[in-house]
């Protein structure tokens, strides 16, 4: 087994900061993000607060009333998510010209694989035989894997003017809970440039004083019972047998056992996006004017065959949108044996489904459209 290097990339006070990059007069006060406090009366909770406003208490998932009352101060702002959904998404295009493997886990996370078998631009095996009979990489292979993530924190701040924190392990769960150590406020040497690195050989070492809620898998119900019988760190959590854990965890007991002792063999999965190409109109009046509609839905299949020829993309899946009067809205979907990039297949089958929902419903059409999804062509 070739050991792992993976990064864990996450945005600092993700939602806050891009408000504080959107509104410079925001900068240095306390930022909170969330709904409508209402004067202290407000409902809802904080999505999220900048560093000056954690500094009163103030964080995510605390009642917007409580936070009101810890720092009445701050700039109260509602959640923009278009915004954050362009910034995240500008983020991960920087991200993934660095590495092919990219799991994009939330808006503002990611994980990195570099070392994957197929990518030799990024490949840092260095064969050195590990306690279990791995290759380990070498000490100037982390120290690459470091300067990596650096360069992609450079880049993020350089383009989007947003600072991020990675951590650097042997897998996920590492990885993910060194970025944590590497986050705001940076103090320390290991913490001052926003990275933390933890080596396989370290890892096990690293997990033990952690508090039992730092793993996956134990939220706060688990923590409360399991700190009844004295168990609050990691290292607490490993004089306990697998048979023990799978007593308490079910399952996921002989997980946990490795995970207590720093292991985690989750891989990275890259998103395999499903694109498809799609057209539709919405009629100026609702009809059921069988020529107006034929003609129409011959266009949209027409337009769709073309474009999916002109990037030279196969189909497999077809899919028919209808919505009729009062915005109900249906769909029908027929899936190929084969993926096909003939314009006379498609136009077929989307007839069909199209036939069919003008039978099976009398009321006048609103909207019609035509959707294919891409299949890959090496399976034609
Ligand atoms: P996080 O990465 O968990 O938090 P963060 O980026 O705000 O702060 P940190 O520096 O500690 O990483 O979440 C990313 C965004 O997700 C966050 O900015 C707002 C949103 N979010 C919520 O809306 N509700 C929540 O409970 C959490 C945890 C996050
Ligand atoms: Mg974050």
């Amino acid at each position: 087994m070739v050991e792992r290097i993976i990064i864990h990339l996450d945005m600092d006070c993700f939602f806050a900061q891009v408000e504080e990059r959107e509104s410079p007069q925001f900068k240095r006060k306390p930022v909170v993000v969330g709904a409508d406090p209402k004067g202290g009366r407000g409902r809802g909770v904080v999505s999220t607060c900048n560093y000056e406003a954690r500094k009163f208490g103030v964080h995510s998932a605390m009642p917007i009333s409580q936070a009101w009352k810890l720092c009445p101060d701050a700039v109260f702002l509602p959640p923009n998510f278009e915004l954050y959904s362009r910034v995240s998404e500008n983020i991960m295009n920087i991200i993934r010209g660095f590495a092919e493997q990219v799991e994009q886990v939330s808006l503002d996370e990611a994980y990195i694989e570099i070392n994957p078998k197929s990518d030799h631009s990024t490949s840092l095996r260095s064969p050195r035989a590990g306690s279990r009979g791995e290759v380990r990489n070498s000490k100037q292979t982390w120290e690459k894997a470091e300067k990596l993530a650096q360069q992609m924190r450079k880049e993020i701040l350089q383009k989007e003017k947003l600072k991020c924190s990675c951590g650097i392990g042997p897998n996920k769960m590492v990885a993910k809970i060194a970025c944590e150590a590497a986050k705001p406020p940076r103090q320390g040497s290991g913490q001052a440039n926003g990275v933390v690195v933890v080596r396989e050989e370290e890892a096990e070492k690293f997990m033990e004083p952690l508090d039992i809620e730092k793993m996956p898998g134990i939220g706060q119900k688990t923590a409360a019972i399991l700190r009844q019988s004295n168990f609050n760190t990691v290292a607490d959590l490993k004089k306990l047998s697998e048979h023990d854990l799978e007593d308490l965890f079910g399952k996921r007991g002989s997980e946990m056992y490795l995970r207590v002792r720093g292991i985690d063999n989750n891989s990275v999965e890259p998103e395999h996006e499903v694109k498809s190409v799609g057209k539709e109109t919405t009629f100026e009046q609702d009809t059921r004017d069988p020529e107006l509609l034929i003609r129409t839905f011959e266009q949209l299949a027409k337009q769709v065959a073309q474009e999916l020829a002109k990037e030279g993309l196969a189909f497999k899946t077809i899919t028919v949108v209808c919505r009729f009067s009062g915005f109900e809205t249906h769909t029908k979907d027929k899936t190929l044996k084969e993926p096909s990039s003939s314009e006379a297949v498609l136009r077929e089958e989307a007839i069909k489904l199209f036939l069919r929902f003008l039978t099976e419903n009398q009321k006048p059409i609103r909207l019609l459209g035509v959707r294919a999804k891409i299949a890959p062509k090496s399976n034609i």
